[in-house]
């Protein structure tokens, strides 16, 4: 096959080991250098000592691979130009033999392939504020509807239309549960201003809702376990407000669109937020991995 998985990914998968799966494009176009790859491995890290085995992530000279040594997280943090992949690119990567970090949409989908149910990312795609104009959804949606997995993630993107993205995802049936609220987390900020349906408050919980999806034998979608980042580290929501509007005035005016308006947002916020909402980006990874392998300890005890 033309999946390759990590030995100790593969041994931790067939002795029913907890697992975490994490992405890429977070990585090489979600945050700056040369942050990103001590990012990296503290996640992986992070992931360990909550007694979990981390699977990172990419496509690397056109091999899908789940499960990265550190010369390839640093090829995926430090290679210039290197693309990036959501589902629909990853055969196209695998023939053309390039690599590329994977969106939220290739790792589901890879991850999945490999046999693991639990992800961990920091906000995931959606509905863009202009999808009137630019129609604008990310494929993370339509992938995470036909998908078995579980994400852990802080909520959608705020740069997004949230309201529009929750909305789309009771469209396409994929299960979403606050962890610990009963608001729906906004990414930089812990109240996304919109409530959510389900709360979950413990990975036995989550573990639950999961093997009812087995049982259930209900058509393959994903259960989104929305992780707000703790008050006190979340970005300061006028600071927020007003840097967002900019940034999207900015991106407007520069014609940015596609696969760039996501990663231009965020380093527009990054840099006009001094870095602050840099911190609430990691404050909100961080907490969504370790809970990710406190689920799939969960699951696998299960
Ligand atoms: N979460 C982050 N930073 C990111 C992303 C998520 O904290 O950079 C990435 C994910 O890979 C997600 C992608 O799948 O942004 C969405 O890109 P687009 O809007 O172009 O689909
Ligand atoms: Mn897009």
């Amino acid at each position: 096959m033309v999946l390759v998985v990590s030995e100790e990914v593969r041994a931790a998968i067939d002795a029913r080991q907890p697992v975490v799966a994490l992405e890429s494009t977070i990585i090489a176009h979600g945050l700056p250098r040369p942050r990103n790859l001590q990012v990296a491995l503290e996640l992986e890290e992070a992931v360990r000592r909550e007694g979990a085995v981390p699977a990172t992530v990419a496509v690397l000279d056109g091999r899908p691979r789940v499960g990265l040594d550190k010369e390839q997280l640093e090829r995926v943090a430090n290679q210039d130009g290197i693309r990036k992949l959501g589902h629909r690119d990853l055969p196209l990567s695998v023939a053309a033999g390039v690599s590329g970090a994977t969106t939220v949409s290739a790792t589901a989908q890879l991850a999945a392939l490999a046999g693991i149910r639990v992800f961990a990312t920091g906000g995931l795609g959606g509905v863009h504020r202009e999808w009137t104009v630019t129609q604008d959804e990310s494929a993370d949606l339509g992938l995470l509807a036909r998908t078995r997995i579980t994400v852990v993630c802080a909520g959608v993107k705020s740069i997004l239309d949230v309201p529009a993205t929750l909305q789309r995802l009771e469209t396409l049936g994929v299960a979403v549960a606050g962890y610990g609220t009963d608001r729906f987390p906004g990414f930089y900020l812990s109240d996304s201003g919109h409530p959510v349906d389900w709360r979950l408050d413990t990975p036995e919980q989550v573990a639950a809702v999961m093997r009812a999806q087995d049982a259930l034998d209900t058509p393959a979608s994903t259960l989104i376990v929305a992780n707000p980042v703790p008050e006190a580290e979340q970005l300061d929501p006028e600071l927020h407000a007003r840097v967002l509007a900019d940034a999207l005035r900015a991106c407007g005016e520069q014609g940015v669109i596609g696969q760039a308006v996501t990663p231009f947002l965020l380093d527009y916020l990054v840099r006009y937020t001094d870095g602050a909402s840099l911190s609430a980006n990691l404050a909100a990874v961080r907490g969504n991995v370790r809970l990710a392998a406190r689920i799939a300890t969960a699951w696998t005890r299960g």
